[in-house]
């Protein structure tokens, strides 16, 4: 119900295929080191990262770890999954049509999901987008990278294919929802229409996934990476990573003077 292709499949077969279910796996696409790159780059902000008791009307269910900010916090996600090309080719065909002068990044969070975790409640990622009337214009396109193994028993996210097309009076039936198995070194890409989210932890270990997201670059961002990415560290980003952080115009929106920043 959630197709699945290999990294090397043609970029219009797997656009085809995520417009399709309103969700699409993407086999083999990131490798071993990468992986362990990232969780070294994030292991000390995962270890004081808070895990709360469940809220049961909470949306983040508890018993689970996020953090954001992954631009500042990981030189493997700036530099190795970003600006992936799978990602940037779904987002060219799915964004730029609605937006031509380009797309943004919308998140970055690197979410845990610990035994005993309840499952999150459905939502669409273009759910803060309440002026336009559901089923919305493409506003978002999301990816889901597989850091551990997304398995039904340790909480991988659970999608709805097809829901990026329903209307706003139909509700999620059980034999309707289903998990998003990928094997480690996988991504996971949805339309920001589609309804999703966490599953429940069955199991005694960790889900570990890197949650991006894309956005129309005329929308607001969800992430102010304006606030979590320091000057310092944008400094550091290469041009193609500030541009899609968000850190250059789109036509004449984001309108800044440089000269503020520099010492007088
Ligand atoms: O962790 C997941 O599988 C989904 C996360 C999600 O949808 C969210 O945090 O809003």
């Amino acid at each position: 119900m959630i197709p699945r292709l290999p990294a090397d499949a043609c970029a219009d077969e797997m656009a085809a295929a995520l417009g399709d279910a309103g969700a699409l796996v993407v086999t083999d696409v990131c490798t071993p080191q990468t992986r362990a790159e990232i969780r070294s780059d994030l292991s000390q902000h995962m270890e004081r990262a808070p895990v709360d008791a469940d809220d049961p009307e909470a949306f983040y269910p508890g018993t689970t770890r996020r953090i954001t900010g992954l631009l500042s916090r990981s030189d493997a996600v700036s530099q190795s999954l970003i600006c992936h090309p799978t990602t940037l080719a779904m987002c060219d065909h799915f964004l730029v049509p609605n937006g031509e002068l380009g797309y943004q990044v919308h998140v970055t969070a690197a979410l845990e999901v610990g035994p005993g975790a309840r499952a999150q409640i459905l939502h669409r990622e273009e759910d803060s987008f309440t002026y336009f009337p559901l089923p919305r214009p493409n506003i978002i396109v999301a990816s889901m990278w597989a850091i551990s193994d997304f398995r039904a028993d340790n909480g991988a996210t659970l999608i709805v294919p097809g829901s990026h097309r329903w209307d706003g009076e139909r509700q999620a039936q059980p034999h309707e929802i289903v998990p998003a198995e990928m094997p480690a070194g996988s991504v996971l890409f949805w339309m920001g229409g589609t309804l999703h989210g966490a599953g429940a932890n069955t199991s005694g270990d960790w889900r570990y996934g890197v949650i991006l997201t894309y956005s129309l670059g005329w929308v607001r961002q969800e992430e102010n990476q304006y606030l979590n990415v320091p000057a310092e560290r944008v400094a550091q980003l290469p041009q193609e990573v500030r541009k899609l952080a968000g850190f250059t115009m789109y036509g004449a929106l984001g309108l800044y003077d440089p000269s503020t920043r520099s010492p007088r």
